[in-house]
């Protein structure tokens, strides 16, 4: 390893101004440490900083898509709308980075290239787009599940003349469609929510079509002064049944299977829960419906009826009806006027599954022989996702070892936290970790704590490093792919499981168990003294 130029040296490196960096880098700073902050992005914010399409929102409850840790952060920021746009979370992301008074510990616009592992002195090495070295005795990556976007490798799209877009990665000052003919491809939950308002602005819009989403309607509006109140006044209530709960969204599941009720006590009782606008109050309904296909399937018949009742032409609803998976499988989409945007003359539905996607011509879209003559493309086709950010830096540990090695078959990890050969690195939300199956504030804040507490003992016990063993993670990433293996999760064939990137090893990369039972398994591992980690 060679060092150029100067080399400034602090205690922690963190990696990413999201949710979780704000909040690592507050909680480091809280134990005396000194700190490095730094973010591609030209502020706070991490995903809601680039994700900003029209029409991005999040499908959390905004009261509930929010830190509970500081009573000051709770007491001084007022939601506005139930589900919260993009704008309205960079507002909160900035506001709390302020408050919290992080934001000069962040070096942003600023990506980290590389980060090794120095054997000699025991400490990280880490390197940015700038050519800037720092020396940490910490590394802690909050780089985010959903930050790597991923566009295919489309057979033309270079020789393509219209103007691109990815809805990851939106010019800031927004894109006019006015009088344009618009294609977007990509029907996950940012395609859900663009198409509408694309629709709105564009001469004509062909969506471009692989698998139908199940999709909510989000019953989004202004929130009253006293629901904001009284979720204020009951903010200790809020956290206790998010801690008791497997993803950190409470709701009142039946004790009976799905398949023990009539067809018209079912449908009397789906109905109530599409009327909450919240698709935790669907899935989880009853227990057995993420179980069990044949009561999966009671749920997703509902879901396609809705479709039915809004689409005027059936072979249209038919054609945005999931038929391949089970409902859950992937991400429910949460939507404001998706299915009625498909009623409108201005709009048509291009099913890749019936008309492939041959080519971008240097005007369109080529499907099935098809050419779509286009002014402007917008790509929803997601994200490399939970892995994807990690690996995006070159990331090493004791002698040399790569991430990119390491995990070349799949990510091993011992909590989602920690990884063998790569000592005093700590992610957040990282593979192994129920991360983005839970209300993922909830699961950033146990994190953190978790992380910002072991920092804490290892500096009182003056270690210099920590490390999990390799049987601990071999055990825990095993016993995860264990509870994994009777989910539906395999059958909806995205990026839950890596399946949407070519080549990308095919696992589960989200504790199944629940955040509540991890939470409790962290708490015994620390009560345990770091039961799996050895120290050096
Ligand atoms: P998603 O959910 O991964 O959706 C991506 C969409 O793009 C999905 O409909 C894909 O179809 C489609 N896609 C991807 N690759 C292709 C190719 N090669 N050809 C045609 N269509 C393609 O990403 P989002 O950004 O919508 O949402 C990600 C998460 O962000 C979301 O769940 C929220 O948690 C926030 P497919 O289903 O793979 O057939």
């Amino acid at each position: 390893m060679t060092e150029t130029g100067s080399t400034e040296s602090v205690d922690a490196i963190v990696i990413g101004a999201g949710f979780s960096g704000i909040y690592m880098v507050h909680r480091l700073r809280t134990l005396g440490l000194t700190v490095q902050g730094f973010e591609a992005g030209d502020g706070v914010g991490g995903t809601w900083f680039w994700n900003r399409y029209p029409g991005a929102r999040c499908d959390v409850i905004s009261m509930e898509y929010a830190y509970t840790f500081s009573p000051e952060l709770i007491e001084e920021w007022d939601w506005t709308e139930r589900y919260p746009s993009q704008p309205e979370i960079l507002r909160y992301l900035n506001f709390a980075a302020d408050r919290l008074d992080v934001k000069p510990h962040f070096r942003f616009k600023t990506r980290v290239v590389s980060a090794w592992f120095d054997d000699a002195t025991d400490q990280w090495v880490t390197t940015t787009d700038s050519g800037a070295v720092t020396r940490s005795k910490y590394l802690v990556t909050a780089v985010g599940c959903l930050s790597t976007s991923m566009t295919p490798d489309f057979p033309g799209l270079s020789e393509y003349a219209g103007e691109v877009y990815h809805t990851a990665d939106w010019p800031e000052g927004g894109v006019d469609f006015s009088g344009k003919r618009v294609g977007v491809i990509g029907t996950g939950s940012s395609g859900v929510q663009v198409i509408p308002l694309v629709a709105e602005q564009a001469a004509h819009l062909t969506v471009f079509q692989r698998t139908p989403a199940f999709s909510l309607a989000c019953g989004n509006r202004q929130l009253t002064d006293d629901e904001v109140r009284a979720f204020k006044n009951n903010i200790d209530d809020h956290k206790a049944r998010s801690y008791a709960s497997g993803t950190g969204q409470y709701t009142d599941t039946l004790e009976e299977s799905a398949l023990d009720h009539t067809p018209e006590q079912r449908q009397a009782i789906y109905e109530e829960r599409w009327g909450r606008h919240r698709a935790i109050d669907l899935i989880a309904c009853y227990p057995d419906l993420f179980a069990n296909r044949d009561a999966n399937e009671t749920i997703a018949e509902f879901f396609r009826g809705k479709i039915r009742e809004t689409i005027t032409d059936p072979e249209l609803a038919e054609r945005l009806s999931p038929r391949t998976y089970p409902l859950g499988a992937k991400r429910i989409t949460l939507d404001t006027n998706y299915y009625q945007t498909y009623n409108r003359d201005d709009v048509d539905l291009v099913s890749l599954r019936e008309q492939p996607l041959e080519m971008f011509t240097a005007t369109g879209i080529r499907t099935g022989g098809v050419d779509h003559e286009l002014d402007a493309v917008v790509l929803a086709t997601g994200f490399d996702a939970i892995t994807g950010p990690l690996l995006n830096m070159d990331i090493r540990g004791r002698g040399g070892r790569s991430l990119q090695d390491k995990w070349a078959d799949g990510p091993t990890t011992y909590l989602g936290i920690a990884v063998d050969e790569f000592p005093n690195m700590f992610m957040l939300t990282g593979p192994g970790s129920p991360n983005v199956l839970t209300n993922v504030v909830c699961a950033i804040e146990q994190h953190v704590e978790w992380t910002g507490d072991f920092i804490a003992d290892i500096e009182r016990r003056g270690t210099s490093c920590v490390e999990p063993t390799a049987e601990a993670a071999r055990t825990w990433t095993d016993d995860a792919a264990d509870l994994a293996k009777d989910t539906l999760y395999p059958e909806g064939e995205s990026w839950y499981t890596g399946v949407n990137i070519p080549g990308k090893p095919q696992v589960i990369m989200s504790y199944v168990g629940g955040l509540d039972v991890y939470r409790q398994t962290c708490d015994e591992v620390a009560a345990d003294g770091y039961r799996g980690f050895v120290s050096a």
